[in-house]
């Protein structure tokens, strides 16, 4: 177990379903910090890059597409085991196979229109955050409730 930051979003249609506050909520009650936040738009060619692995899906067309059809909510998160735990808090990809209680399980019916995205290891985690957002716009700050929440 070690401490770790991950990269969480919030795809075109949770921002528009309103799902900004309670998918922050989930994150802010585990215990995660918040390091960073923007509401974004950055086009076709930077969304072609945050999912280069999949082009050769014959959905990463729609996929672009979507992601490109309105804002997302883009954060950093950080905490222990963030990177596995927020997986685990997001849900499995496919929401015929979430489980209720996670992100996906309570607010998704569809594969293609799946709420959120978080990274799916610290390698790709490091890559992402460095795609979406500048050093500084990373903050480095102590949570008052860090030594509640950690031995
Ligand atoms: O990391 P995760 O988002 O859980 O799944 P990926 O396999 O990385 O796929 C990224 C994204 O692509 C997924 O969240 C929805 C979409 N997608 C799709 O539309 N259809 C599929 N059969 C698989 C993935
Ligand atoms: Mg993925």
């Amino acid at each position: 177990s070690k401490t770790e930051q991950t990269f969480i979003a919030i795809k075109p249609d949770g921002v528009q379903r309103g799902l900004v506050g309670p998918i922050i909520s989930r994150f802010e009650n585990r215990g995660f910090k918040l390091v960073a936040l923007k509401l974004v738009s950055p086009g076709k060619e930077h969304l072609e890059k945050h999912y280069a692995d999949l082009s050769s899906k014959p959905f990463f067309a729609g996929l672009v597409n979507y992601m490109n059809s309105g804002p997302i909510c883009a954060m950093v998160w950080e905490g222990l085991d963030a990177v596995k735990t927020g997986r685990t808090i997001l849900g499995a990809t496919n929401p015929l196979a979430s489980a209720p209680g996670t992100i996906r399980g309570d607010y998704s019916l569809s594969v293609g229109r799946n709420v959120c995205h978080g990274s799916d290891s610290v390698e790709s985690a490091q890559k992402e955050i460095a795609l979406w957002f500048k050093p500084e716009e990373l903050i480095s700050w102590k949570s008052a409730q860090e030594a509640w929440v950690f031995e």
